[in-house]
């Protein structure tokens, strides 16, 4: 019988511990805030929990810049956090515009968050 535990263990694992693959698209953001260094560069790094899924390109000297990238993690669950940070490229060292996070739940959601530094960031998700 003991053979079989590893098998078994598996079984009740995968039964308590859904998994389910998160995807963050249509992220873009409007109405960000300009100051002495001049118009944002702006870029997103998304977190689901600690791992970082990626960042997105920069968008030099935009105001209101959207992101065409996506970004897909397969090892989650639903009530994990999500965490987008928006930073301003910069030289020397990059400014943090705003962070939205929020815990993940199943299906599709459109949200709008609003940053400190000013302006908002729009973003879709599903988790299946
Ligand atoms: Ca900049």
């Amino acid at each position: 019988m003991a053979s079989c535990s590893p098998l078994l263990l598996l079984v009740l694992c995968t039964l308590t511990v859904a998994e389910a693959q998160l995807k963050v698209f249509n992220m873009r953001a409007s109405k960000l805030d300009s100051n002495i260094l001049g118009t944002p560069d702006a870029y997103v790094e998304v977190f689901c929990g600690s791992v970082s899924l990626g960042e997105t390109s920069v968008r030099r000297n935009n105001r209101n810049p959207w992101w065409e990238e996506d970004f897909t993690y397969f090892n989650t669950q639903e009530n994990d956090t999500m965490r987008l940070e928006i930073h301003d490229q910069d030289i020397g060292f990059d400014d943090l515009l705003g962070v939205c996070q929020r815990q993940i739940k199943l299906g599709t959601h459109e949200h709008e968050c609003f940053l400190e530094e000013g302006g908002s960031l729009h973003y879709t998700y599903t988790l299946s």
